[in-house]
Order: structure tokens, then C-alpha cells, then sequence
């Protein structure tokens, strides 16, 4: 410890000595090898730090967290059009191991050409420690990077939870492949495991004049001997990328080069063991004598004799009982009060539900949105759910909460997410429903990339079964309950394709916290009435405007509002009036059905829509009225879209001001809307 400690102070010495006098111990910018990182001049953050065996290790124990090295120079790149091709070549060559935690791959780490070492905002996970959801993919990040990837990452688009990419200002590689090299003897590509606890040389070349960017990997050889003639020819004839790119648009006249590591819930040990770089030819070999060993694996000690073997074993074993229950008691914890007593049938043990999600893995994440993750779970009677962990700073108005919830319970109707239970812990509060096989209806809407189409007759149905459910819980259960935060992602879709509402109540948890300046609801926007957003008033007539959104959305299979349409169509509410108005109302129908509809339908679904999406809540029609039309028995009350007036969902900050949300990054979650209460 103290001698770990005293490298340590020894070490901050050495480098501030190295950053005090940068001339006399830098081996320039544009050219270097080390095998020792503690003779380089790097500057370091987060996690990242060198080992006194002179390794670069990226990341540590800590989970998601991120950890930078960088060169310190930067590296000048003469970027004018005029100058010549070769004068953005570089290359470079650098050995790498992931060691893995008890089967864990861990994040992946990445080589980086950037023009800031700034990385104090960037995510760690499937962020890379390079950027965060509002910086990535912009033009101005100025940063290339290969990517070691070992976590298969949705948003990313990875391919797989093995492969190499490239990737320009974004965590989307353009290019990407699974890990592999071409071996010369046999001929054929072999694949490498990144996160195999062996090290692996890594090759990055870029050459200017035919704009072609590659990448190639090799694991290192076992050593038999310590010929340097076999160590420097294991380079495979073949890359595993090879890319064209024009780095002049993407590069600045300075120009740092590093590695970013980062870690997730699950982590990796990540260490580079030796770097070589060149600017404008090639990087010089690395000699693989040279390269020093990974750390060992911590040593287990012997007890020098049988007797204080057993002694101690004992003592262990009971402190280890002791340490385990205490252990087990801590990661258990719930809140339970005396008041909660009368609700203990509904009252779910946080055992029961850490051992149903698998200790909440990632790999049972069904979404997450405005209030917390879902994960997918299995009691043990086999029963599948789904669980809400939903976080809350206050205990103030607990207790009516869970009155409210528990009552929410007994709610029963079959277009209902049903509540079965839930479990209260320091700072958040788990909700328990049954598990909708067929996820929400935002994703078959939506999402372009996974081809689950929607004919209309399932959409129809879709809606009247929500219709049936709002009318219940506005008028039929024995008081009225508000929904509040009827969109299309709260819409479950359950193993006949039925619409099941979800999430309700939710929105009335978040909007309490009010103090006298301020009030404050919660909602989407795009589905909140103006009057909820001017001035707070939740009624079954906000409701209603946002189920009139709900089932535009449906036929148009678009957003209420959508920033990436012309400016005519952003608003679907405008745009529907005013193709209404030129009488080319079913213009606006999604374009996925391919005309295949029943125009009657369609045509009542979107003027019923228009009425609930008027100014004025009186002028809506209530959720009976509604019903009554979509089941036939009622007509359609006229709608005049020269003369009526529509509620259009406000993205300006004037007036209410609202929180994650502007217009350069618009977000469908649920938000907060702060307003004057005045
Ligand atoms: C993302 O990073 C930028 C700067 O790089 C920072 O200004 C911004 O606050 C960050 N956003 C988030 C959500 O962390
Ligand atoms: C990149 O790979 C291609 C295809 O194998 C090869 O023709 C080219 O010479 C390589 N470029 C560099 C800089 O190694
Ligand atoms: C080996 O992998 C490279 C790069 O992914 C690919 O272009 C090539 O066709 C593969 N070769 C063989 C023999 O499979
Ligand atoms: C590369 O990008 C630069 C800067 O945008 C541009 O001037 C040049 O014409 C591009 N070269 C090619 C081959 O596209
Ligand atoms: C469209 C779709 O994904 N349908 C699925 C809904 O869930 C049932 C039961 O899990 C599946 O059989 C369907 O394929």
C-alpha cells in the first residue's frame, strides 16, 4: 500500500516534471514508439492510468465510467485543398488486451484522432467515452475513431458483440466487421475474440492519396523463441476494413491522437502495452520482444500450516456468513411502513423481483423512457411481467400514492395493462404488470427498420380497444381516473395484437412537487391540450385531446409533431386541417397501408381525431360519444376545418417552459412543463 502510494507520488512528480519541461524529455508529435507509457507524454482522465510496469491501463473497476490517454502534442495536418494528397497520411501500430471480469466482455475501447481532448461530457457505454446523445453524430466533433467493440449495442447499430469499426463523429461506425484476420499460412480469415485476456496488435493506416483508411488485426504469437525476425512478420497480408474516406473533411490543422476507454454495467480490464506513430509514411514496427506481460491474475496465498489453514478457514467462513447476510440484507432493502400493512397482498418482496429480472440485468432491459427502465421478469409460478423502476427523491405524498396505486390494482379491464403489485426502496418505487409479449405500438408505427406492419383493421381495433379502456377508467370504475400520458408508446400490444393501456396514474406521481413559484405537469408534447400546459388543468378532457393525437398518429403513422417533416406537415393537427380544407383529407393517411383501407374508416377516425383536438375542451366529444361512433351506432358529429379552432401543441419557450426539450433536439418522452402558477 505505501509503496503503491509512494509510486504514485513519485509518478505525479515525474509527469508534472514532463509537463514543465515538454522539449527535453518529448519525442515530438508526429513520430514516436514506446513500450513504457511512463516515458511518454500523454495527459490521462477518468479511469485511465499507467502501471508501474509502465502499461496504459484504460479502465479499471468502475462501472460506467470512462477513461482517456492522449498524446499531449497534437499532430499538424496541413488540411488546404491545395495541399498535396500524402500530406494527411499517418499510420500507426499499437498492441491492446481486454481482460474479462468472470465471463463479462465488457465495453470496448477505441483509437481516436480528435480535435479537442475534452471528453469531460461523453457517455461511457455504447458512447464510447466519446460523445453523449446530443453531441453524436455532428459534423463539428472532428473526431475519427476505429472501434474495439465487445457489447453488442442497439443504438449504435453494432453488429455483433465482437467486431471493429469505424466510425466518423458518431457511434454508428460506417463500416464495421466482425473481428477477424487473414491469416497467410492458412489462407483464410480466422476470427479473434477482442475480449479474450490475450493481446493483439492492431494496425491503422491512412493513406492520402487513394483516401483509403485500413485496419488489421492479429493476435501475437506465442514465443517460443525471441527472434525479432518472426515477431515482425505476423502481419497478415490482407485488412479486415479497408475503407474510403476523405479525412480533409474531417480533420482540423491540430489534430490529437489517444484512446478512449469506457465500462458499463459490465467491465473489462483494458490495457495498451505499446504504440507507434507516424505522420506522413509509415509507423515503425513494433518489436514484440519488447512488449511487456499483462499484470498476473491477483496471487491466491498458501497458509503455511494445516492447523492455521483450518483456523482460519473457520474464522473466514464466519465473518464470510456474516459479510454475505449483511450483504444480502443491504441488497435487498425495502421500505416498508407501518401503513403499507393493510396493503400486503399487493406488497412484492424485492427479492422476489431482483431474482425474477436476473438482479435487473441489462439483457432483460425492455425500454426505457421519461420515467425509468422496464425489465422483463419471471415469477416463480412461471408468471411473466414486466417491472418499473421508477425513481422519486420525496417520500412526502407517499403514502397517498400507494393508496392510489393499490386501487389502480383492482382496476380490471381487458384493454388494461394490469398492476400486479409493487415494492418500495429508498428512492425509487418498482411497478409490477403483466408482460405484453408484443411490446408497444410506437415500435410498429415508428420504427422503419423493424418491417412489423399494422394493416388498418388491427389499427382500428387497436383504437377502439383504447377507447373502451378510457371510457372505463372515465366513467364506469367507481371514480374517475385520468390517464395522463396517452401516446402510442404507452399503447401494449398484448399476444392477439390487442391495444392494452399502460402507464396510468404515472404522470399524476411526477406532477406533485409543487412549490409556490412554479407549478408543474407532466406529459408529452404534441399530446398535451393547451389548456394543460397554460394552466395546469388535468381533466378528462385533456385526455381526450391526447387520445384525438393518439389516433392520428394511428392513421397518419406519424408523430403529432415532427420536426424532420417540411414545415407545412411538422404539425400533424395544421397539416390534416389544411389538407381538410382543400377537401384532400386522406392525404395525410400513412403512406405504409398502401391505400389498402376502409376509406369510412380512416375518414371517421381522422375527423373524430379533429374534434378531440380542438381548442376548446367542451367542444370535444367525451369518451361515450366516442366509442358510440367508432362502433357505429352513432354519427359523426360535423367537423368545419375553415371555421374550427385547434389546439397546436407549442414548441416555442415562450410560455411554458419546458424541460428537455427544444427544438434542436426533440425529444417524445415524457417531460416536465413548468408554468406560472398565476
Ligand atoms: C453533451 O456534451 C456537450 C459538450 O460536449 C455539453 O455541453 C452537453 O451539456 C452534454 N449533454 C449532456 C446531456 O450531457
Ligand atoms: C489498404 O488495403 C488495400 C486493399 O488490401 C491495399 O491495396 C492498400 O495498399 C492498403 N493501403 C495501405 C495504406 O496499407
Ligand atoms: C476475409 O475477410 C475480409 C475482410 O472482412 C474479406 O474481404 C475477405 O473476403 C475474407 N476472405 C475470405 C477468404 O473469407
Ligand atoms: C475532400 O474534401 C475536401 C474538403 O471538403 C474537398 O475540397 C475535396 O475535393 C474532397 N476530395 C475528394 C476526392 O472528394
Ligand atoms: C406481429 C408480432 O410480433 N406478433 C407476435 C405477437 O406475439 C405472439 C405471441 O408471443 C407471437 O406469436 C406473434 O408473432
Amino acid at each position: 500500500m505505501a509503496a503503491a502510494l509512494r509510486s504514485q507520488c513519485l509518478w505525479i512528480i515525474v509527469s508534472s516534471f514532463f509537463f514543465f519541461f515538454p522539449s527535453v524529455f518529448s519525442q515530438g508529435g508526429d513520430e514516436f514508439v514506446y513500450y513504457d507509457f511512463r516515458k511518454a507524454n500523454l495527459s490521462i482522465d477518468g479511469m485511465a492510468t499507467i502501471l508501474s510496469s509502465g502499461l496504459l491501463q484504460l479502465t479499471n473497476d468502475s462501472t460506467q465510467s470512462t477513461g482517456h490517454a492522449f498524446h499531449r502534442f497534437p499532430v499538424e495536418f496541413d488540411t488546404s485543398s491545395s495541399s498535396s494528397s500524402e500530406s494527411l497520411s499517418f499510420s500507426t501500430e499499437f498492441v491492446f488486451a481486454f481482460v474479462p471480469e468472470a465471463g463479462n466482455r465488457g465495453q470496448g475501447m477505441a483509437f481516436v484522432v480528435s480535435a479537442s481532448t475534452d471528453f469531460r461530457y461523453a457517455n461511457p457505454t455504447s458512447y464510447l467515452g466519446l460523445f453523449n446523445r446530443s453531441t453524436d453524430n455532428k459534423t463539428e466533433n472532428h473526431v475519427l475513431a476505429i472501434e474495439l467493440d465487445t457489447n453488442r449495442s442497439p443504438d449504435a447499430e453494432d453488429i455483433s458483440d465482437n467486431h471493429v469499426g469505424i466510425d466518423v463523429n458518431s457511434i454508428v461506425s460506417m463500416e464495421s466487421a466482425n473481428s477477424s484476420y487473414f491469416s497467410n499460412a492458412e489462407g483464410k480469415n480466422i476470427s479473434l475474440v477482442l475480449a479474450s485476456g490475450k493481446r493483439i496488435l492492431i494496425w491503422i493506416e491512412y493513406d492520402g492519396a487513394d483516401k483509403l483508411l485500413n485496419v488489421t488485426l492479429a493476435p501475437i504469437p506465442v514465443q517460443e523463441s525471441d527472434s525479432p525476425l518472426l515477431s515482425r512478420s505476423i502481419k497478415p497480408s490482407l485488412p479486415l476494413l479497408s475503407r474510403p474516406i476523405n479525412l480533409s473533411e474531417i480533420f482540423l490543422e491540430e489534430m490529437y491522437i489517444g484512446f478512449s476507454g469506457s465500462t458499463g454495467t459490465v467491465k473489462s480490464d483494458q490495457y495498451i502495452l505499446g504504440w507507434s506513430f507516424k505522420k506522413g509514411g509509415k509507423a515503425e514496427s513494433l518489436d514484440m520482444s519488447k512488449i511487456p506481460n499483462l499484470p498476473p491474475p491477483p496471487p491466491r496465498k498458501r497458509p503455511p500450516t494445516v492447523i492455521v489453514a483450518s483456523i482460519s478457514a473457520v474464522a473466514f467462513l464466519m465473518i464470510a456468513a456474516a459479510v454475505l447476510y449483511l450483504y444480502q440484507k443491504r441488497k435487498y432493502a425495502e421500505i416498508l411502513e407501518q401503513w403499507e400493512k393493510e396493503y400486503s397482498p399487493q406488497r412484492l418482496s424485492f427479492k422476489t423481483l431482483y431474482k425474477a429480472t436476473k438482479g435487473f440485468k441489462e439483457s432483460m432491459l425492455l425500454g426505457a423512457g421519461g420515467f425509468g427502465k422496464v425489465y422483463r421478469g419471471e415469477l416463480p409460478s412461471g408468471t411473466e411481467i414486466a417491472v418499473k423502476r421508477v425513481s422519486h427523491e420525496a417520500e412526502q405524498g407517499m403514502r397517498q400514492y400507494v393508496s392510489e396505486i393499490v386501487s389502480m390494482g383492482r382496476l380490471r379491464h381487458r384493454n388494461l395493462v394490469q398492476l400486479l403489485g409493487y415494492c418500495r426502496r429508498r428512492g425509487e418505487l418498482l411497478l409490477v404488470y403483466d408482460y405484453m409479449p408484443n411490446g408497444s405500438l410506437d415500435d410498429y408505427l415508428f420504427n422503419s427498420e423493424k418491417p412489423k406492419k399494422l394493416n388498418w383493421s388491427q389499427r382500428f381495433r387497436i383504437i377502439k380497444g383504447v377507447a373502451s379502456a378510457l371510457l372505463y377508467l372515465h366513467e364506469e370504475w367507481e371514480q374517475v381516473v385520468l390517464h395522463r400520458d396517452i401516446k402510442a408508446s404507452n399503447i401494449l400490444l398484448d399476444s392477439g395484437l390487442n391495444g392494452r393501456l399502460g402507464d396510468f396514474g404515472l404522470a399524476r406521481f411526477h406532477d406533485r412537487g409543487t412549490n409556490l413559484q412554479a407549478t408543474r405537469v407532466v406529459g408529452t408534447i404534441g399530446y398535451m391540450a393547451p389548456e394543460l400546459t397554460e394552466m395546469g388543468l388535468a381533466t378528462t378532457w385533456t385526455d381526450v385531446y391526447a387520445f384525438g393525437a393518439f389516433m392520428l398518429e394511428v392513421a397518419c403513422g406519424r408523430r403529432p409533431v415532427d420536426p424532420e417533416r417540411p414545415p407545412e406537415q411538422m404539425i400533424l393537427v395544421k397539416w390534416i386541417a389544411s389538407c381538410g380544407r382543400r377537401g384532400h383529407l386522406l392525404d395525410t393517411v400513412d403512406d405504409k397501408l398502401e391505400g389498402d383501407f376502409e376509406v369510412e374508416e380512416v375518414e371517421m377516425v381522422l375527423k373524430m381525431g379533429m374534434l378531440c383536438s380542438q381548442r376548446m375542451p367542451e367542444d370535444r366529444p367525451a369518451m361515450r360519444q366516442i366509442l358510440q361512433c367508432l362502433e357505429g351506432n352513432d354519427r359523426v358529429p360535423d367537423i368545419s376545418f375553415e371555421n374550427a379552432e385547434f389546439g397546436i401543441p407549442s414548441l416555442s419557450n415562450e410560455g411554458p417552459m419546458i424541460t428537455s426539450s427544444s427544438a434542436a433536439s426533440f425529444s417524445y418522452d415524457t417531460v416536465t412543463v413548468l408554468f406560472d402558477g398565476r
